[in-house]
């Protein structure tokens, strides 16, 4: 049953191609009915706390965003306007799952979010949903999905969540509750204009019936999901039945552009090009670089592109980002404390390109051979309180050119800054440091690469100079990288 709530206007901002635009938080967020925090008993301060699947899902640190759909048959990235593609164009003949999860096994990705509806409206789930149409009120069901396709009796859902499976990879849908061309509805509501070719016309309330019942269909049919996809959001009227739907379904899963709907959100960077703000912080709830001092723990996913020019569905000209590029979004984002979830586009056969498939390695590649080993295993790691940890090679000095520092955020991030510190080989007393690199923000993850190059050390040492409670690290290692 549904439950129409009027509350606040809500507002959107649009990116550039507004087909696969992100919610924009624009509200002062209220007081969060499962956000939790403790008071330091070091500063008083109020310090945010993760819930543990939020810290899980952190650590994951590289993901996937799968978008492949109707749109893929299409020149446009995605249905804009009021474009309806014909379903007879969806003919992906060597669809095959396990070659997608092999790309995720070669980049590295830990969990991957398929798109199962885009904004075309096509669905690529069977679904058991019926409804009525204007102004007939017939009953007719929901012809634009896999079964009323060439796949008939396939449900890609089922193979994209199998194939994963065999490889540990934890699995999501995004499913976007904002737009949807076969029935004309563009930012949550059914518009009222001239219908195009293929378009159906049903009331509101209908919309928001069909959307429920597809979302109870996708958080029940296929088990436990690790992320939750809200691209653009929701309606405010859609907010209440929709978190009392995840609360019933997927309590534990993480929800992007979550915030309000569920216990365990994650928020949204605020660019699709692969950049963090730094400093990046695992707490506030707008679309940036966070706010230290807020009570919400909602760490930021960075989603961005492969292909070209913010390219998410297979392109027939499309270009790839070359590894260099993906390099810097690496640092730019896991290295600020940013999941990176990277788009995956299979092409219009149903498989990732060959081209493709090899930068999504070659990047793979890079991030296991920097930052897979520390650089040498005779390292001695002497903390000397909780504010600073030493690694000496005195016996076998190392060059260096990079530092990692991960905090233990189980009770909240609180490091507020930090210095790295050398030991060149040749110093002359003890005492004799060099700071490399100084910063705020650690969270899960920090690669500060230090603008004075690679060094022969003897010593690296971290210097928590700031923080609002005792700080406990995880990981503080060195490495030399090309
Ligand atoms: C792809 O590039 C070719 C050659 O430049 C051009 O003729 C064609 O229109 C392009 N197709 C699309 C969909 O951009
Ligand atoms: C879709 O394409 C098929 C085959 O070309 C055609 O028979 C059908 O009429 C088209 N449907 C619509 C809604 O245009
Ligand atoms: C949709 O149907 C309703 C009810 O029959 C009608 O009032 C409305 O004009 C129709 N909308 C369009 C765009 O045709
Ligand atoms: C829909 O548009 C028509 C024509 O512009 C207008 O007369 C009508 O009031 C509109 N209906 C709604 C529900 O806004
Ligand atoms: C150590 O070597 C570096 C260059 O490698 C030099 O700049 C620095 O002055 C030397 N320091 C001492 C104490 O000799
Ligand atoms: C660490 O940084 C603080 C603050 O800048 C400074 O007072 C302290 O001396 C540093 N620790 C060491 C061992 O140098
Ligand atoms: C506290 C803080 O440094 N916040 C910054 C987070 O990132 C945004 C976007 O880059 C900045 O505007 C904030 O100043």
């Amino acid at each position: 049953m549904l439950k129409i709530v009027v509350l606040l206007l809500f507002l959107f901002i649009s990116k550039c191609n507004s087909y696969s635009f992100r919610y924009l938080q624009e509200r002062e967020p209220g007081p969060s009915p499962w956000g939790k925090y403790r008071i330091s008993s070091k500063t008083g301060v109020k310090i945010a706390l993760p819930t543990p699947e939020q810290l899980q899902w952190q650590a994951q640190e590289l993901g996937v965003l799968i978008h492949f759909n109707i749109a893929t048959y299409i020149d446009g990235d995605g249905c804009t306007g009021q474009i309806v593609p014909n379903i007879s164009l969806f003919q992906p003949y060597l669809l095959n799952t396990d070659n997608w999860a092999q790309t995720m096994v070669d980049f590295g990705a830990q969990y991957a979010v398929l798109v199962g509806k885009h904004a075309c409206g096509f669905h690529m789930a069977p679904t058991d949903v019926k409804f009525p149409v204007n102004p007939s009120g017939r009953i007719i069901p929901y012809t634009y999905s896999i079964d009323y396709s060439s796949m008939k009796g396939r449900d890609v859902l089922e193979e994209f969540i199998a194939s994963c499976k065999k490889k540990q990879i934890r699995t999501g849908f995004y499913y976007t509750v904002v737009n949807n061309n076969w029935f004309d509805v563009d930012r949550g509501y059914v518009q009222n204009r001239s219908l195009q070719p293929g378009q159906v016309n049903i009331t509101q309330k209908t919309y928001e019936n069909i959307v429920l019942q597809q979302l109870r269909e996708i958080w029940t049919r296929y088990g436990k999901l690790e992320e939750i996809w809200f691209d653009g959001g929701y309606t405010e009227d859609m907010k209440g039945p929709i978190t009392a739907l995840l609360a019933e379904l997927q309590p534990q899963a993480i929800a992007f552009n979550g915030y309000g709907v569920s216990p365990n959100p994650a928020r949204w960077i605020g660019t699709e090009m692969g950049i963090a703000p730094d400093p990046n912080w695992s707490t506030g709830v707008t679309n940036d670089g966070g706010d230290p001092d807020s009570p919400i723990f909602c760490p930021a996913e960075c989603d961005t592109t492969l292909q070209d020019h913010d390219r998410w569905f297979w392109g027939i000209n499309a270009t790839l980002r070359p590894l260099s590029e993906l390099i810097q979004v690496y640092h730019e984002t896991v290295g600020r404390n940013c999941i990176l979830m990277l788009d995956l586009t299979p092409d219009r056969a149903g498989i990732i390109p060959p081209e493709y498939a090899r930068r999504y390695k070659e990047l793979g590649d890079f991030i296991r051979s920097c930052y897979g080993t520390s650089v040498t295993p005779t390292q001695q790691l002497i903390v000397q309180d909780s504010s600073l940890h030493v690694l000496r090679f005195d016996a076998t000095p190392v060059t260096v050119d990079r530092s990692v520092i991960q905090e233990d955020q189980t009770n909240g991030q609180v490091i507020r800054a930090y210095t790295v510190d050398i030991q060149l080989v040749n110093a002359t007393h003890s005492d004799q440091w060099i700071t490399v690199a100084k910063g705020t923000s650690v969270g899960n993850k920090k690669i500060d690469i230090w603008s004075i190059g690679a060094q022969l050390v003897n010593g690296v040492r971290l210097n928590i100079t700031k923080s609002v409670d005792t700080p406990v690290i995880k990981a503080f290692t060195v490495h030399l990288c090309n």
